[in-house]
């Protein structure tokens, strides 16, 4: 009779002759189970590559680049220089000063990269505060129209997601659409708090498929060499970049007061364009999870090898090694959110969003805490996930909402709250 002992052999023994890891079978799947989570350590953000200690603020400007270069290097991909210099000439299209029953005036403004490449970007203003306003800016899943009915809004006519059963008719460029997705964007209270909107849609930077650099800002700029080259975040995060760019010509925009936020695979492009791009005030990831907030290491609810395997052109070559071997990462996502200090970051999650990790989401918040201390910031100041629906921390803040993956009401609240208290508003 075989024993267990023997049995496990013989099963291993032949995977790992092919040259397959013991656990490539289960590194695509989900895990919902604590109990699976494997035993990690973080790396440390306070201490350099050479082993030294970062012990003050002044040291850590030399850590952050190190840093930066690590998720350039494995996750994201670098941003091309040329791309990164590339000046965007902007045309104002059209101005509706009575949008919003008279309340706001919407500005579309198209920013023109050349060789097709063309980002829309729609902004609203409150008619009745003083300007220049403070202002949010996010990228959309489905066309500026989708943010709100009204039909004067320019219709996208770039390329759309298709729905679940691979359907595009009732995304592109159609009536159906305008307004769809108004639920995420509370205009009316955003400039109600005297804020401004502005919002691309992020199928105008890189259409979301696995195209081999044919389209959207990567053609224009070409493959770069090597598995280092920018996936489709590195060029959404540009885009956002570049809509700051345009902010800092608008006069009636506060440019040093911009947050930068957005949802799921745009949430985890607003982190990485924060990291990035330091003139952006406030960083705000809404359900950003795996690849974005959640901690890799914990590998619960997407992994990174799902995550790989399901979207191949969103990260670099190289973070495909890291598939079932998260534990070789040489960075994780604490130390995303630790490239935003000692600027105010915002890590949000939702109780039903357990395929986004929000457990994960909390420990990269919390394990940010040492960077921002060093600049006498106190981080999320609690060492266990709070409650439901009571946001934590001051300069890093975090909640877990009641509900599912999505941007609700109470999002935005808290997003204007932390915006009004670091912007000195309130
Ligand atoms: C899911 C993906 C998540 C998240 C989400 C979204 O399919 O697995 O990482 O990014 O899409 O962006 O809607």
């Amino acid at each position: 009779m075989i024993d267990r002992r023997s049995l496990f052999t013989m099963l291993l023994v032949p995977l790992a002759a092919l040259g397959v890891p013991a656990r490539a079978q289960d590194h695509n799947e989900a895990n919902y189970d604590e109990a699976k989570v494997p035993v990690y350590s973080l790396p440390d953000p306070l201490v350099k590559n050479d082993g030294s200690p970062v012990k003050t603020a002044a040291g850590w400007p030399a850590r952050r680049a190190e840093i930066l270069a690590l998720f350039e290097e494995h996750v994201y991909g670098r941003t091309p220089d040329a791309a990164r210099a590339a000046k965007l000439p902007a045309k104002v299209t059209q101005t509706i000063p009575d949008f919003l029953d008279g309340k706001a005036t919407l500005k579309e403004v198209t920013l023109t990269l050349g060789e097709g490449v063309d980002l829309h970007l729609m902004l609203v203003l409150p008619n009745q505060a003083a300007k220049p306003v403070p202002a949010f800016l996010g990228l959309n899943f489905r066309g500026n129209h989708s943010v709100h009915p009204d039909p004067r809004i320019a219709l996208s006519t770039a390329w759309m997601r298709p729905d679940k059963d691979g359907n595009v008719v009732d995304n592109r460029s159609t009536e159906v659409s305008r307004g769809a997705a108004a639920g995420r964007w509370p205009l009316e209270t955003i400039i109600g708090r005297g804020y401004a909107l502005a919002t691309i849609y992020y199928g105008d930077i890189d259409p979301d498929f696995d195209d081999g650099f044919e389209n959207g800002v990567h053609a224009v700029f070409g493959k770069p060499d090597g598995p280092g080259a920018w996936g489709s975040i590195g060029a959404w995060a540009w885009g956002l970049s570049r809509g700051l760019d345009y902010l800092e010509t608008d006069g009636e925009v506060d440019a040093k007061h911009v947050a930068v936020l957005g949802h799921s695979r745009l949430g985890k492009t607003s982190l990485w364009a924060g990291a990035q791009d330091q003139r952006f005030a406030i960083v705000i990831s809404n359900d950003s999870g795996c690849g974005g907030a959640a901690l890799s290491r914990r590998a619960f609810g997407e992994r990174v090898g799902r995550i790989n395997t399901s979207f191949p052109h969103w990260f670099c070559d190289r973070f495909l090694e890291y598939n079932g071997n998260e534990a070789a990462l040489p960075v994780d996502s604490h130390e995303l959110i630790a490239l935003m200090a000692p600027r105010p970051v915002y890590v949000a999650s939702a109780v039903e969003d357990e395929w986004a990790d929000p457990k994960g989401e909390f420990l990269s918040a919390k394990h940010a805490g040492p960077v921002y201390a060093l600049f006498g910031k106190t981080g999320v100041g609690i060492g266990e996930q709070p409650p439901v629906d009571s946001p934590a921390g001051d300069t890093v803040r975090y909640h877990v909402r009641t509900g599912k993956h999505d941007v609700t009401d109470f999002d935005w609240a808290q997003y204007l709250d932390f915006a009004d208290r670091h912007f000195g508003r309130k």
